[in-house]
């Protein structure tokens, strides 16, 4: 780092509760207790407005967290592994997680991480407090994204999304890949009560957040808020792609 080579200046928006646009530039390093030789940004979390906490993680050699993340009984946790390798254990049970590869842990169920590689790691971390629903129970699910076919979004050939989460009532959000072919975009502007965590995986974009139309590409990180106006258009000769958080199969509370 050093000293700066030119006026001081960001491409991040933070809009407390409505929006925020993270650059990856601008990140700054958290201790959180249990993680060890790894670098912690936390992304979205409520005190920017989100009922969740997204992290990235960077997991250099050894790199591990021994003691478990989450276990709470009303906390569940995710991880999509954005680069390297790790392996991932819970319940007693590992999973070797490469790119693309995820856990979901239910409440109760504490998740351990270690990097499986000489090199470093990258994850996408989550957490939110679990909304429980009568005689449903959510399990542990695992998987590589890189595995699950696209379907077509709302009947566009040129926008693919795909699930990576069951979506029973047991779940009470889901975790979904979208990705904009160059020049596809949303059908409409989105405007709906539930939130978003959203990690670009690959691309660029023209972003609408609350009627603001704001450049993005790979390596942002997006909260959006409820009922927010959200939208995108992919632009440049990559597809635009991002792994996102949604909650889902519960009535809004009172
Ligand atoms: O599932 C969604 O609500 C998704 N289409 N939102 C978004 O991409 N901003
Ligand atoms: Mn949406």
């Amino acid at each position: 780092m050093g000293y700066p080579k030119d006026l001081l200046s960001s491409r991040s928006i933070i809009k407390h509760g409505l929006y925020a646009l993270i650059a990856p530039e601008g990140l700054v390093n958290n201790v959180i207790p249990g993680f060890e030789n790894c670098t912690i940004s936390v992304l979205g979390s409520p005190k920017l407005g989100a009922s969740f906490v997204d992290y990235v993680v960077t997991m250099h050699k050894g790199g591990k967290n021994s003691e478990g993340f989450c276990g709470q009984e009303n906390v569940e946790s995710f991880v999509y592994v954005l680069g390297g390798k790790v392996k991932a254990t819970a319940a007693g049970k590992e999973y070797i997680l490469e790119e693309s590869g995820y856990l979901y842990c239910p409440p109760g169920t504490k998740m351990y991480l270690e990097n499986f590689v000489e090199e470093d790691s990258r994850l996408f971390l989550y957490k939110q407090k679990y909304r429980p629903l009568e005689g449903r129970k959510p399990w542990a699910i695992s998987g590589h994204a890189n595995n699950i076919e696209f379907r077509d979004y709302d009947d566009m050939h040129n926008v693919h999304i795909k699930d990576l989460l069951p979506t029973d009532l047991d779940f009470d959000m889901n975790f979904h890949i979208l990705s904009f072919d160059p020049a596809a975009s949303h059908p409409f502007i989105e405007t709906h009560v539930q939130e978003h965590g959203a990690y670009l995986l690959s691309g660029e974009g023209m972003y609408n957040l609350d009627n603001e139309w704001i450049p993005v590409k790979k390596g942002d990180y997006i909260f959006m808020g409820p009922y927010v106006h959200q939208a995108a258009y992919a632009v440049g000769r990559e597809p635009l792609a991002y792994v996102y958080s949604k909650d889902c199969n519960r009535d809004p509370e009172l």
